[in-house]
Formats: C-alpha cells, sequence, structure tokens
C-alpha cells in the first residue's frame, strides 16, 4: 500500500498524519513542527514539506538564524562561503554568488532570504513568534506546542533546529539598570546598527565574536576599552574579494566537492597533513607554520602537522609561533604579553579569525584590560566596576558568547513522558542519542543537537545530512505505520562513552570553553561536542538505523 494512503490511523483517529494543516476547537493540527527558521530549518521545511504538513516557528521577524541575529560590526564566517552553502539544490549552487571568499553577515542573511523565497519557504514559516511550552501527550503520542503568539498546535514530530549558538551568555553583573548608557550584546544587535563616533565604547569578551567586532568599533569610536578575561588564538582570516577563477572551479565541482566535505569536517580544499611536527627540524616547523598563517584559508595553521590537535608536545610548537606572532605585532609589550594566550592549548578553544584584531592595538584609542587579575563587579551609573578601578563609558558590548549547545533547548519548558522537564534532564549536563533524540522525549528530533559534531563540523552542509537523516527516520516511521519513537536511556549512555572516549584523545580536554559548559559559571556536563569527526558520526547514525534502529524504541 502507498504509504501516504496508509498514514497512520493511531490511537486517536481523530488526530492523524494528515498531509495538511487543519484547526478544531482553536488547536491546529499539523505533522510537524519545525522550531527556527536558520540555516537547518529552512532546509528543515523544503525536505519535510515534500511529505508532510510542517508550521515553522522562528523567533526573529526574519530567517536566516545565526546570522539574522548576529549583525554586529564585522560578523563574518570563517569557512570558505562556496563551501558554507546549501547542496541540496543544483541550480541555487549555480545562480548563486558570493562577492567575498569569506562572506560578511549581510550576504548570508540575503543568501537565507533568497533560498526562502525560491523555495517558498515562507508560507509554512511564522515569525516573531516562539514556543514557549511543550508537553508530549503520551496517549495519543502527540506534542503539544505552545507558542508566544497563544496558538496551540498539536503534532507528531517535532524538529528542533534551534541552533547551538543561538542563546545569550549575558553575565549576571547587578546594577545593569543603572547604567545611564546603552548595553548591546552582540547577538541581539539592532538591525539599523550603532553609531560610535564620539562614544567611549566598553567591550567585554575576545572570543571569535569580540574579535570580529573590536577593530571596526576602534576605527569609529572614540575610545575602546577591551575587557579580557581570557585571551584567544587568532589567525589572519585571508578574506578577500571572490576571483571568477575559483567560482568557476567550485561551480564545476560541486558534487565531488560536497562529497569530499561530507568524508571530512564539512569541509574541503584544506591540505591535510601526513606527518608529525615532531619529523621536522624546527627550521622546516618555522616554514610550514608560516605558509599556514599566510594560507588565507582558516584554519590551515592547525592542520600544519598531523598531530597539533592530539600531542601537547606538537601543540606548544603551534602555539608559541603564534604568540611570536602576537607579540610581532603589537607594539606595546606590556599588552602584547596580556593578549598572549598561555592557559590552553592553540585549538583547544575554537580558533578565531580576523581582520586587523592584534593591529589595533597599536591605535592609541585602543586600551586593554585584564579582567582575570581584575574581575568585573558591576555595572554602574558611569559605566563598568572592576575589583580595582571604574571605567567611565557611553556604551557597553557585551560579546560574551552563549549558553551553548543545550541553553536554546533547555530555555523552552519541554515536558516529555512522566512530566520530566528537558531541563531538569539536562540539569547536570545533557544526554542524547547520536545527538538526535533524548529518552523520555519520544517523536523530538534536534539538528546540531547536544553531542553532535557541531561547530567541529561545517554547520550547513552537515546540517542538511542531519535534517535529511531525521526526514529518513520519519519517513521509516510513516512507512512502518508506527506511533512513536524513542531513545534508550541505555543507548544514551553508550553514547555519552564515546564522546567523552574521543575527546579524551584531543587537546581540547585542556580547555575551558563553551564546548564543555565552562564558559558559564555552574553549568554542569561534559564535553558537548563530537570531536570524533563528521565521518566517523554519519557512520555510527547509519549503523544504528541499519541495526534495526539500535538505541531506540519504536512502536
Ligand atoms: O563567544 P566565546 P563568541 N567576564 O564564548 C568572555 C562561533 N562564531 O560569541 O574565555 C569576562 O567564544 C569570554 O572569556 P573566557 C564560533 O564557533 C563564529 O565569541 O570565558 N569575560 C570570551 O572572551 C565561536 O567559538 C564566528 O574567559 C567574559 C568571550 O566573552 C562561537 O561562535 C564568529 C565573561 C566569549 O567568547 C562563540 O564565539 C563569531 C565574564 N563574566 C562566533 N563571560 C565565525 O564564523 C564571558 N566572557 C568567524
Amino acid at each position: 500500500m502507498d504509504f501516504r494512503a496508509a498514514k497512520l490511523l493511531i490511537k486517536a483517529d481523530c488526530i492523524k498524519i494528515i498531509k495538511g494543516n487543519s484547526v478544531t476547537n482553536s488547536i491546529e493540527h499539523t505533522d510537524i513542527v519545525v522550531i527556527g527558521a536558520g540555516f537547518s530549518g529552512l532546509y528543515a521545511v523544503h525536505r519535510l514539506r515534500k511529505d508532510y504538513a510542517v508550521i515553522c516557528v522562528e523567533a526573529g521577524d526574519g530567517v536566516g538564524g545565526t546570522w539574522y541575529w548576529n549583525r554586529y560590526p564585522g560578523a563574518r564566517v570563517d569557512i570558505e562561503s562556496v563551501e558554507y552553502s546549501y547542496s541540496f539544490d543544483k541550480t541555487l549552487e549555480q545562480e548563486w554568488s558570493w562577492p567575498e571568499y569569506f562572506s560578511a553577515q549581510p550576504d548570508l542573511e540575503r543568501y537565507a532570504n533568497h533560498v526562502a523565497d525560491r523555495f517558498d519557504l515562507r508560507k509554512d514559516i511564522r515569525l516573531s513568534t516562539i514556543v514557549t511550552r511543550m508537553t508530549f501527550d503520551a496517549t495519543i503520542d502527540r506534542w503539544n506546542v505552545h507558542t508566544s503568539d497563544g496558538k496551540h498546535i498539536i503534532c507528531k514530530y517535532v524538529v528542533a533546529a534551534t541552533g547551538s549558538l543561538s542563546a545569550a551568555n549575558t553575565p549576571p553583573w547587578p546594577g545593569r539598570e543603572t547604567f545611564k548608557g546603552q548595553i548591546l550584546h552582540t547577538t541581539e544587535w539592532p538591525r539599523e546598527g550603532i553609531d560610535f563616533s564620539g562614544k567611549r565604547v566598553g567591550q567585554i569578551g575576545t572570543g571569535s565574536t569580540g574579535i570580529q567586532a573590536a577593530p571596526i568599533i576602534a576605527r569609529e569610536a572614540a575610545h575602546l576599552t577591551i575587557f579580557q578575561r581570557t585571551p584567544a588564538f587568532s589567525m589572519p582570516s585571508g578574506n578577500r574579494p571572490m576571483d571568477a577563477e575559483h567560482e568557476q572551479d567550485w561551480k564545476a565541482n560541486y558534487p565531488a566537492r560536497r562529497q569530499e566535505m561530507l568524508s571530512n569536517y564539512g569541509v574541503s580544499l584544506m591540505t591535510r597533513p601526513e606527518r608529525s611536527a615532531h619529523e621536522y627540524t624546527p627550521e622546516e616547523q618555522r616554514a610550514i607554520l608560516e605558509k599556514g598563517w599566510t594560507s588565507k584559508s582558516a584554519f590551515q595553521l592547525m592542520l600544519a602537522f598531523n598531530d597539533v590537535m592530539t600531542d601537547k608536545a606538537a601543540n606548544d610548537i603551534v602555539a608559541e609561533f603564534a604568540r611570536e606572532k602576537i607579540r610581532g605585532i603589537v607594539k606595546d609589550p606590556v599588552t602584547a604579553e596580556l593578549l598572549c594566550p598561555k592557559t590552553y592549548p592553540i585549538g583547544g578553544k575554537r580558533l578565531c579569525n580576523d581582520a586587523g584584531y592584534y593591529e589595533m592595538y597599536n591605535r592609541d584609542n585602543v586600551s586593554l584590560v585584564d579582567v582575570a587579575t581584575a574581575p568585573i563587579v558591576a555595572f554602574t551609573e558611569k559605566g563598568l566596576r572592576t575589583a580595582d578601578a571604574e571605567y567611565e563609558l557611553d556604551i557597553i558590548i557585551t560579546a560574551t558568547g552563549f549558553d551553548a549547545v543545550t541553553g536554546a533547548m533547555a530555555r523552552i519548558a519541554i515536558e516529555g513522558v512522566n512530566g520530566q522537564t528537558l531541563a531538569d534532564k539536562w540539569a547536570n549536563g545533557p544526554t542524547t542519542h547520536l545527538g538526535f533524540m533524548v529518552a523520555g522525549f519520544p517523536n523530538l528530533f534536534m539538528v546540531h543537537g547536544p553531542m553532535t559534531p557541531g561547530a567541529q563540523a561545517q554547520m550547513i552542509t552537515t546540517g542538511e545530512w542531519q535534517v535529511d537523516f531525521i526526514g529518513r527516520i520519519i519517513d521509516d516511521m510513516e512507512q512502518g505505520g508506527l506511533s512513536r519513537i524513542d531513545a534508550t536511556v541505555e543507548a544514551e549512555q553508550r553514547w555519552a562513552d564515546e564522546v567523552q572516549s574521543v575527546s579524551q584523545f584531543t587537546i581540547h580536554r585542556f580547555a575551558d570553553s563553551w564546548y564543555n559548559g565552562k564558559n558559564i559559571d555552574g553549568k554542569k556536563g561534559g564535553f558537548m561536542i563530537y570531536v570524533g569527526g563528521f565521518p566517523r558520526f554519519a557512520e555510527l547514525c547509519e549503523e544504528a538505523i541499519q541495526a534495526n534502529y539500535e538505541g531506540f524504541l519504536r512502536s
């Protein structure tokens, strides 16, 4: 029997999977709710809508997710745009042109809007709407989804494309309301921009975001004070206008390149090293590192030797090279030394990319304040107070990152079977099966969820892969006439063991970062990113499905 014809007539035959939305007693019914219209959410709408009715709920008043919210000055991707783009439509690949190698936020947002229009996705997307609460009704295997506009949607599946870097981390210092100036978080930047001219600006945070924003703000502001807790390693981004030959080369070779990306970290065209750092003389090491530094390929430095990420001694060689670069660029030796990371390995936190970040410290209107030794304690009427001084400011920018990976999901009141909430279940750290499902929360799938490769792989391409994988699971459910899929607690434990064990082989374990939740005071849990590589991740997912849905319970 055609599976669409056989679509479920399950426990409550009034609520069957329907290929089409309906409304009864002001409750809407649909097959799938997708949360988030970022790049993965947009593709989920496109992919799943082919066979099912879909409602996508998006908090922003536009599409693009990360590239909608993060419109701070300098926001730019650190993976080549020809790669960091959708693969699902061959015509789209050919018709779209990126003006630069590493696109800036406006171009990425423009691309997201183009895709939404081109594939007519908007009709199924509800903008400016937040999912506030979700409860699973185990008697009918349906999710009740409540949204900020007072709507109640009943659906069979939820696909959460909520993003792993979407819930802002706003440090909880007292006195925020007393500050007479303006406080901005980089991920909630006003569309109309900010005029920094003549202003005394303070920026807290020197991660990827802060490092991109600061040089641009410094050019405009009267004075920029950077409050740094931990210095980051950063290398020149190598951004430049796109050249026609490079674009044509990609367009002619997309199928093979996309394949190559999936057998890698979602990126191709990186020269993979074959030899250990220890196989080279210091002079040879230096020559290789110089080449990496000027490679114009964001992370080539980390690929100088095959053991940079696994051997502390090899890593130290690269880290010292990067510190020498900082000392060579920054003229004031005290500032240069403060900017040199010494407490964790290079690559232990995600390597940053910049356009003139270190050079910026040679400007007269920029100063660096070390808030590791004298932490920020409060906002004041005039600015910020640290343990040993007060700084007068007109604008304070918090480039303080995210309650990453779990934050967006844990902030929604999600109640699974037996009334347990997801926030409670994850109170001591996230648990998932293959990063897609959480035991006790049936029919709920996550894209780029906790314990997937996340930002350790290229998010658009691997996001498409994950959406397709979820689509396959749903198709199998429908073809099999099933109503519920859940993960087992044992499978969650096995996956947690796998995630922890692969992380022990890498130097990530020596760094506190959003990868392990240690960027936020009191956040519990271990390593939240799968660093065993995307190919192995995909292989393990495939194996679970092939082994009759090992680790899943289907009924
Ligand atoms: O966030 P972060 P981000 N007092 O967590 C500091 C992606 N991304 O938004 O290191 C003082 O890295 C914090 O200090 P510390 C990319 O995956 C990509 O910059 O915790 N300081 C740190 O300096 C990236 O990894 C791109 O000691 C405080 C900063 O705030 C991820 O997003 C661009 C503090 C936060 O750095 C996150 O980057 C931008 C406190 N209480 C982002 N709390 C590209 O594609 C926090 N900090 C290029």
